[in-house]
């Protein structure tokens, strides 16, 4: 007795670890269904011992389906999202395509799983940067009150996808000399540098990257009026992205006070202990499906003001690990029936 389940993107780095994470967590597959677009469809994927050919994304290849991860482009869950949810799946959206519907939900299950009990067949999954920011804030906001966030993220190449993993490895081979000649991911050589620029600009001079943090963590938290204000960076990493964050809590709290809400937190492992060497790194937690923080210290400046570093797997929590975790959910509270 299991799912339908379609996975559609299989083929591209977010699509293979939503079947890695299948298999992993052993959510009930009855029948896989690998999608793609016709540029990919053809190819197979690895599922639970067998090569499974990927067919091409349709509305007719999504029917009848329980499950349908979306882990493609915003384009493919613009045209198919709907028409799945419409047909009865339940879709599980990645992309950034409908993060801000008021329809639908925004889901993060250890912050926001109440939120799932609204949905109508079409639940979004959070920006990666976003997902590891609010399991973070989610415990300090519960027990002492939120006035304010300021982020600086350190992000993985791998958030852009395989090319930027492909340009980062040729530019370090080779020296930035290694530049790939013709269409490049990045404006400027990413290998020995940083560039203030994940996404595209947008208004007032933010990128798309920081206004999703802004705008999802005030959904997700349910707080529309916290003031949050990011700034986005790509830095020369493959997987797991690392965010400095300083904020304001309401309540007069301690550090202590906030390890012991972090500790106590789902999804969350603290490992603070710097004198130790002790503190989150992308190396450490790339595979991994929990959110890190560290560095946890007070600014004497500000009062109730405080930093944190969060570090998780952005291809892992930051997407496939809390999508299955929506799944699996909703799953738990009984919807949709199996067969
Ligand atoms: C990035 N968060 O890192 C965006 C999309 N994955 O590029």
């Amino acid at each position: 007795m299991g799912f339908r389940v379609a996975v559609v993107g299989a083929t591209g780095l977010v699509g293979q670890q939503v079947l890695r994470v299948l298999e992993e967590r052993r959510f009930p597959v009855e029948e896989l269904r690998p999608l793609a677009t016709s540029r990919s469809a053809g190819r197979t994927v690895e599922f639970g011992g067998t090569t499974w050919e990927v067919g091409e994304a349709t509305a007719g290849a999504l029917a009848g389906v329980d499950f349908a991860f979306f882990a493609a482009s915003g384009d493919v869950s613009k045209e198919l999202a709907p028409v799945a949810a419409r047909a009865g799946a339940v879709v599980i959206d990645k992309s950034n395509t409908f993060r801000m519907d008021p329809e639908v939900p925004l889901v993060v299950p250890e912050v926001n799983g109440h939120a799932l009990a609204r949905h109508r067949n079409l639940i979004a999954s959070p920006n990666c940067s976003t997902i590891q920011l609010v399991v973070a804030l989610k415990p300090i906001l519960d027990r002492f009150g939120l006035e304010q966030v300021v982020v600086s993220t350190y992000q993985a190449v791998s958030g852009t996808g395989a090319a930027a993993l492909d340009e980062l490895e040729a530019e370090v081979r080779a020296g930035v000399e290694g530049r790939v000649h013709g269409p490049q991911v990045y404006p400027q050589p990413i290998a020995f540098n940083v560039l203030p620029h994940c996404d595209r600009f947008e208004a007032e001079g933010y990128t798309l990257e920081e206004w999703k943090l802004v705008r999802e963590t005030r959904k997700i938290l349910e707080q529309p009026g916290l003031a949050v204000t990011a700034t986005a960076v790509r830095v020369p990493v493959r997987v797991g992205h690392s965010e400095a964050v300083w904020l304001r809590t309401r309540e007069e709290a301690t550090v202590d006070d906030l390890r012991s809400a972090l500790q106590a937190a789902p999804g969350v492992v603290v490992v603070d202990d710097p004198g130790a060497g002790a503190y989150p790194t992308p190396l450490q937690v790339a595979g991994r499906d929990e959110v890190y923080v560290g560095r946890l210290r007070h600014d004497p400046a500000v009062p109730r003001a405080f930093w944190l570093w969060i570090v998780a797997d952005n291809l892992r929590k930051g997407a496939a690990t809390n999508a299955v975790q929506i799944a699996e959910a909703l799953v738990a509270a009984g919807a949709p029936s199996r067969h």
